[in-house]
């Protein structure tokens, strides 16, 4: 038994923890596959796993937690440049795979274990992670920022018990709760809140794989309580709602139905209320920071507002020069700064940008603008720096799109932006001088050279060619100019 999951004890033979597609494992079941599996990586530094939406993930998570070992989720569809940066920079000791998982390159020369789901072994009892401090990482997720490549936030164990202890708080989340979605496990939405959060509660949870309008219909007309998922789920169902009454039932049956890791359109929040009679809520998170705020079960759900501020988070909005803005007037625009135990540690291997990521008195620069209601509501009015995009949830970084760009011999030179998009949120589109007018590399081989160097969901949608970029007198791109 793990500190964190308290729930998780051999003892719970019937109760169901974890459903990915058509298996299961019962709380006794994944008590016995977590203690086997950390009973043979304790000790081991840090441990990469490869975060396929699949029960293995699950186990392998879990049971490093138990065993006071850090876990890094990888993106099974993480290209090769990706995936060398991160190994690279996390030096892990071993990967966790399931055993049919074919891996990559640059993961053969790692010792694997693979990861057994039904234990076969005696598994010990003993708390592996009592004396683990709660300042010791749990988790080291990468992500993207404006330049270079993707940084691993160093997420401490405390800052995921006080998030989800946050959370249970704000929406009445129990042991009772069954969550269904679709969301990658390899980033804090779908691991730490979708994975971790309902196995703490002592609740279950049951991934679809992958995501789809039909699975959430028939999880939620089966039991499932809560739904989680990307502004670009929440789409996918308003658009299929008129021409779907089952789906309009079984949300209307959800007791949460909860939305985050970018804004949901006002427009699709009122066509999921006028078809369901149910209102879906916003929580606003980072990875750097787990969950920040949220609509709360028992508060008012307000479209284009994503709540107040969690238990134990202190958020307050700066001005540029950094003083504190006291109006809560719904129009005086700051950034959001916050402050308390859900926050990570730092970057690894960077310290210049841990620094840079905080106030001198400790508070965490989100980068994210916002307004505040009367009422304390806070709304998300954009973003400080253009160079992140969101696209169907993911952050993306420009310069890292850029740079792979760079390396494809038909292009000279390359700008990437981010343009609204119904369905993802946001674009991404490819400014392309080619190093051959006469035969520019086409849109498909671009996506897909990025795609195979960094992740599909960072290839570009959209490609224009130009005879040169605009640029300023300092010789800087100036994007604006791009998109206008
Ligand atoms: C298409 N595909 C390709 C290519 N083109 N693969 C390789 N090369 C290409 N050129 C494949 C894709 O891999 C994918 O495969 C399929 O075609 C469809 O691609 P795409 O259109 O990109 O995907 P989608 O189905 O439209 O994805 C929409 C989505 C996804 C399901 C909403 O964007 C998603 O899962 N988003 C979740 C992001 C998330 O969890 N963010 C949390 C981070 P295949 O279908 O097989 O995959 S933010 C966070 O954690 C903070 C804390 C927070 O606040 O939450
Ligand atoms: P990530 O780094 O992928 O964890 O993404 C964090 C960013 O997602 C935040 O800085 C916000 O810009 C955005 N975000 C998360 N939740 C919301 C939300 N409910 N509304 C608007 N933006 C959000």
């Amino acid at each position: 038994m793990s500190s964190l999951f308290p729930a998780l004890t051999a003892d719970r033979t019937d109760d169901p923890a974890l459903r990915f597609g058509d298996r299961s494992l019962t709380y006794g079941e994944l008590a016995a596959a977590t203690g086997a599996l950390a009973g043979r990586i304790g000790g081991a530094g840090r441990v990469a796993v490869w975060a396929t939406p699949a029960l293995e993930t699950a186990v392998a998570v879990v049971a490093a937690l138990e065993a006071g070992v850090a876990a890094v989720p990888l993106n099974p569809k993480s290209g090769e440049k990706e995936l060398g940066h991160i190994l690279s920079d996390s030096t892990p000791t071993l990967v966790l795979a399931a055993p049919d998982d074919e891996l990559p390159l640059p993961l053969r020369n790692l010792e694997r274990l693979d990861v057994e789901t039904h234990a076969t072994a005696p598994h010990t009892t003993t708390a592996l992670d009592a004396d683990v401090s709660a300042e010791s990482p749990a988790l080291i997720v990468y992500t993207s920022g404006t330049t270079g490549p993707p940084k691993g936030a160093v997420i401490p164990r405390r800052a995921v018990a006080s998030t989800l202890d946050a959370l249970a708080d704000a929406w009445q989340w129990t042991g009772e709760d069954v969550l269904v979605h679709g969301l990658p496990l390899f980033h804090v939405h779908g691991l730490v809140l979708g994975t971790l959060g309902p196995l703490r509660r002592g609740g279950s949870v049951r991934h679809l794989g992958r995501f789809s309008t039909e699975g959430v219909a028939r999880e939620l007309n089966d039991g499932a309580t809560m739904l989680f998922g990307v502004p670009t789920m929440y789409h996918r169902i308003a658009q299929a709602l008129p021409d779907d009454p089952e789906l309009a039932k079984a949300l209307g049956r959800a007791r949460l139905l909860v939305s985050g890791s970018a804004a949901l359109p006002v427009h699709d929040h009122e066509r999921i209320a006028a078809a369901t009679g149910r209102r879906v809520i916003e929580r606003y998170g980072m990875t750097e920071t787990l969950m920040n705020t949220s609509v709360r079960a028992d508060g008012e759900p307000r479209a284009g507002t994503v709540g107040v501020p969690l238990p134990g988070v202190e958020l307050r909005l700066v001005e540029e020069d950094g003083a504190p803005i006291t109006l809560y007037d719904g129009e005086t625009v700051g950034e959001i700064q916050v402050r308390g135990t859900n926050l990570f540690t730092e970057y690894l291997n960077r310290p210049d940008a841990t620094a840079a990521a905080f106030t001198a008195d400790g508070w965490f620069r989100t980068g994210d603008m916002a307004v505040r209601d009367p009422d304390g509501y806070v709304r998300i009015v954009g973003r400080k720096a253009t160079d992140l995009i969101k696209s169907g949830g993911y952050k993306i970084g420009a310069g890292e799109i850029e740079n792979a760009l760079l390396e494809h011999p038909g292009v000279r030179e390359a700008a990437v932006t981010g343009e609204p998009d119904a369905d993802l949120g946001e674009r991404i589109v490819a400014w392309i001088v080619p190093a051959d007018p006469q035969s520019p590399p086409g849109a498909d081989e671009l996506a897909d050279h990025v795609a195979r160097r960094l992740a599909p969901h960072k290839r570009p949608r959209v490609v224009h060619y130009l005879d040169a970029l605009p640029r300023n007198d300092m010789g800087k791109i100036m994007k604006r100019a791009l998109n206008g």
